[in-house]
C-alpha cells in the first residue's frame, strides 16, 4: 500500500496522509480571516486574539503613516502654496500726474533722488535716460548700442544695470555720467529687474523670479510665482519695496505684489481704469514701469509710449 502511494504523487506527498495534509492546510490558513466572522469581524478567543494583533499592527505602522501624510501634506503646501489664500484686493488712487514722452517705449523705470531713470527699447532706437519727473524731459539721454533692445533697469549704489531682450547682456552703466562700466552675461531672456539692496531680481518672461548677485550677477536661485495657487506668467518690469516685488504682468492691466520667498502674490491691484481711452495708442501700449517714491510712499506708473506718468498710491478696495 505504501508502495503505490509513493509511486502515484511522488516521495513528498505519499509521506503524508489525508489528515496530515488536512492540519497542514489549518496551520497555513492566515490566522486573521479564519477567526473573522461576517465583514471581518473577530469571533471568539482566536478572534480576540487576532484584534489584539491587528491593534498591534497598527500600533507598529500608524505613526509611519502619520509621517507619510505630513511629508505630502508639506510637498502640497511647497507645490501650491498659493492655494492656501486669495491675494489681497487693491485699488490705486491717482495722487497726480506728470508729462512722459509719448515716444518712450518704457521698459525699466526708477526713482532715484528725485530724479526718474528710464529705459526704453526697441531694437536700433533703444535708450538709457535720466528725466524731469515734472518735465518730462530728459536730463541726460544715451543711446543704446543698436544690437540691443533695451529692458529692465536697477540700480545698485552708483551703477545702473540695464537689461537686454535676447541678446543675454546686462549693461552696466555709471549713474552719473551714462558711461559704460562693465556688463554681464545671462542665459535667456531679459525682462525686468530690481535691486532689493542684497540682490537683484530678474524675470525673463516666464512665471520665475531670479535671484542674482549684485556684482558678479551669478544667479543664486529662483521662486516660481503663483497667484491663488496658479503660475502667473509673462511677468515683466519689477520694483523692490521693502522686502516685497511688485510685478508687471505683460498685457494685463493689474500689478501684482509677490513674496519673494515663498513665490505668492499677496496683492493683485487693479490699474485697468489708469489709461484714458483716448490715450491709447495701439496695442504696444501697455502698461509697464513701475517706480517707488521713498519720500511719499507713492508709486509712478506708466506704459509703454504713454502720455503720462502717474503718481498713485494703492489702498484696499472698497466693500
Ligand atoms: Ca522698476
Amino acid at each position: 500500500m505504501a508502495a503505490k502511494k509513493k509511486s502515484a504523487k511522488g516521495k513528498t506527498a505519499a509521506k503524508k496522509s489525508p489528515a496530515q495534509r488536512k492540519k497542514a492546510a489549518k496551520k497555513a490558513t492566515p490566522r486573521a480571516s479564519k477567526a473573522s466572522g461576517p465583514k471581518g469581524a473577530p469571533t471568539g478567543r482566536r478572534g480576540a486574539y487576532a484584534e489584539r494583533e491587528n491593534d498591534g499592527a497598527f500600533g507598529r505602522w500608524a505613526p509611519w503613516a502619520a509621517l507619510a501624510a505630513v511629508v505630502v501634506g508639506v510637498f502640497l503646501w511647497q507645490m501650491y502654496p498659493g492655494g492656501r489664500s486669495v491675494p489681497e484686493g487693491l485699488v490705486l488712487r491717482v495722487v497726480r500726474t506728470h508729462p512722459h514722452d509719448p515716444e518712450a517705449f518704457t521698459q525699466g523705470l526708477l526713482m532715484h533722488d528725485g530724479d526718474l531713470y528710464e529705459s526704453t527699447g526697441l531694437r536700433g532706437a533703444s535708450t538709457l535716460r535720466r528725466v524731469d519727473l515734472e518735465t518730462g524731459e530728459p536730463r541726460r539721454s544715451i543711446d543704446v548700442p543698436d544690437e540691443f533692445f533695451a529692458e529692465g533697469l536697477a540700480r545698485v549704489g552708483d551703477r545702473l544695470i540695464q537689461l537686454t531682450w535676447q541678446a543675454g547682456k546686462a549693461l552696466v552703466w555709471d549713474l552719473e555720467t551714462f558711461e559704460k562700466v562693465g556688463e554681464h552675461d545671462y542665459r535667456g531672456e531679459g525682462w525686468g529687474i530690481c535691486y532689493d539692496g542684497e540682490r537683484l531680481i530678474m524675470t525673463s518672461g516666464n512665471d520665475r523670479l531670479q535671484f542674482r548677485d549684485p556684482e558678479t550677477f551669478e544667479k543664486l536661485g529662483e521662486v516660481r510665482v503663483t497667484r491663488a495657487g496658479r503660475r502667473l506668467r509673462q511677468l515683466n518690469e519689477l520694483e523692490c519695496v521693502d522686502g516685497l516685488v511688485y510685478a508687471n504682468v505683460w498685457t494685463d492691466d493689474h500689478i501684482a505684489r509677490i513674496d519673494p520667498d515663498t513665490g505668492e502674490v499677496t496683492a493683485w491691484i487693479d490699474a485697468s481704469h489708469l489709461l484714458a481711452e483716448e490715450d491709447r495708442n495701439g496695442g504696444e501700449d501697455v502698461l509697464n514701469g513701475i517706480a517707488y517714491m521713498p519720500e511719499t510712499g507713492h508709486f509712478l506708473l506708466t506704459g509703454k509710449r504713454w502720455s503720462h506718468v502717474y503718481e498713485v498710491e494703492f489702498a484696499p478696495r472698497p466693500e
